[in-house]
């Protein structure tokens, strides 16, 4: 099941380079100046991205390394355009960032279910010499030729997109309360680093609404240094609109506990501290032992203390006797529906990628590239047809 969850994929890409135009000059029986009749090229194929909601991890492109869409076909005579190259749709899971592999720089993201996101535009067919007619030059020798292909390595990281993420050290509780609040069936053990991949879990809340739950593997203390299973994970949460934090009764200094993993969340990404955050003290059927055994205050008289010291609402709650969790539900949701919760922005820092050494392109390559090359920004530009006359673009 672990091996099966898949958040990270890197993938070449290239689009379709478009078809060159036709020079072609009409002949026929007693027609011997028939004109210039060359057709257009085809379009290149796209890669486009598309949002699935059925998916739910990358897994399906974990063996593709390479996706490319097809060339546009060349025009013909008599006017025949070439045949368009077709696009290739990556469907991916919403959530899903890519970055540019080389660079780690942002490139875009897929949120939402069937949107669509064009990754590398084929290139546009080159107009055929029948488009440059003119009365002074009746037969024009000279087509375009398709723009070129574009070509990018990427990286694709899913971000599973909740409402709640879970936020504890191992064995806080994280799963079994997702277990006692959802239909999901996480595995539930008492070791620590139970849950290798995150799960989710639909909560339902009063008069059929309901808000989805993210648990994640547990954090320790130096996870930012890559004890445990790293941070890794917390991109699962820079997502969620609210953050519930677990920290077990059972601990014997619950507010160190909270510390370390409000610390280990900045390290990785300061923003994440902007989110709402609620406590949960779990296993609050359980006595509180000190390391030998000796019995400890009650949670109940420790939680006006804890409540004085943290700004934010602390809720004592056991999934097992399932005490206190209408209590924390009805937290959550209200936390969930204010204002300033809902925007779920958060900026996408590039990310860290060792830069591939680019093959110098020996000095012949080069230039031969420079000649019949059109190097695309992303604004569409008319074409400059004057650039391509005389290069002779002859339909072979
Ligand atoms: N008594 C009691 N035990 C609990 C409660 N919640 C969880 N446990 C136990 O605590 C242990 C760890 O629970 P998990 O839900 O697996 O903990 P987790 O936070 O998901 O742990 P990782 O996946 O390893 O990060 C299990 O043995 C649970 O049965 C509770 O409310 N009361
Ligand atoms: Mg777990």
């Amino acid at each position: 099941m672990a091996a099966n969850f898949i958040d990270y994929v890197k993938i070449y890409c290239r689009s379709g380079k478009g078809g060159a135009g036709c020079m072609h000059l009409h002949r026929a029986k007693y027609l011997p100046k028939g004109g210039p009749d060359g057709g257009d090229g085809g379009k290149g194929g796209s890669i486009i991205l598309q949002g699935n909601r059925n998916l739910w991890t990358l897994l399906h492109l974990k063996y593709q390394k390479h996706i490319m869409a097809t060339d546009g076909g060349k025009g013909g005579q008599s006017r025949s355009f070439g045949k368009d190259g077709e696009d290739k749709i990556i469907e991916v899971p919403c959530g899903t960032v890519v970055y540019d592999g080389e660079t780690g720089e942002f490139i875009c993201e897929v949120k939402a279910h069937k949107e669509r996101v064009v990754l590398l535009k084929g290139g546009r067919g080159g107009l055929g010499n029948w488009h440059f007619r003119t009365a002074t030059n009746q037969a024009p020798r000279y087509a375009q030729p398709g723009e070129p292909a574009q070509e990018r390595t990427v990286i694709m990281q899913l971000k599973v997109l909740a409402d709640v993420g879970l936020v504890g050290f191992p064995n806080a509780g994280k799963s079994t309360l997702l277990s006692v609040v959802s239909a999901a069936k996480p595995e539930i053990a008492d070791y620590p680093f139970t849950t290798l991949t995150p799960q989710l879990g639909i909560v339902s809340y009063r008069d059929g609404r309901s808000f989805c739950m993210a648990d994640i593997p547990g954090i320790i203390e130096g996870a930012s240094e890559g004890k445990g299973l790293g941070l890794r994970f917390l991109r699962h949460i820079e997502r969620n609109a609210v953050l519930l934090f677990m920290v077990p009764a059972t601990s014997t200094d619950i507010i160190a506990e909270y510390n370390i993993l409000l610390h280990e969340l900045e390290q990785y990404n300061p923003e994440l501290l902007t989110k709402a955050r609620i406590l949960a003290i779990t296993k609050c059927d359980l006595p509180r032992l000190d390391d030998e055994g000796n019995e400890l205050e009650d949670i109940n008289s420790l939680l006006p203390a804890i409540r004085k010291q943290l700004d934010i609402e602390v809720l004592p709650i056991s999934s097992v006797a399932g005490q206190g969790i209408d209590e924390l539900k009805d937290a959550l949701w209200t936390e969930l529906n204010k204002e300033q919760n809902q925007v779920i922005e958060i900026s996408h820092a590039p990310i860290d990628v060792t830069v591939i050494e680019k093959e110098e392109a020996s000095s012949d390559d080069a230039e031969e590239d420079q000649e019949g090359t059109i190097y695309l920004n992303e604004v569409e530009e008319e074409w400059d047809l004057d650039k391509y006359k005389g290069i002779g673009w002859d339909a072979e």
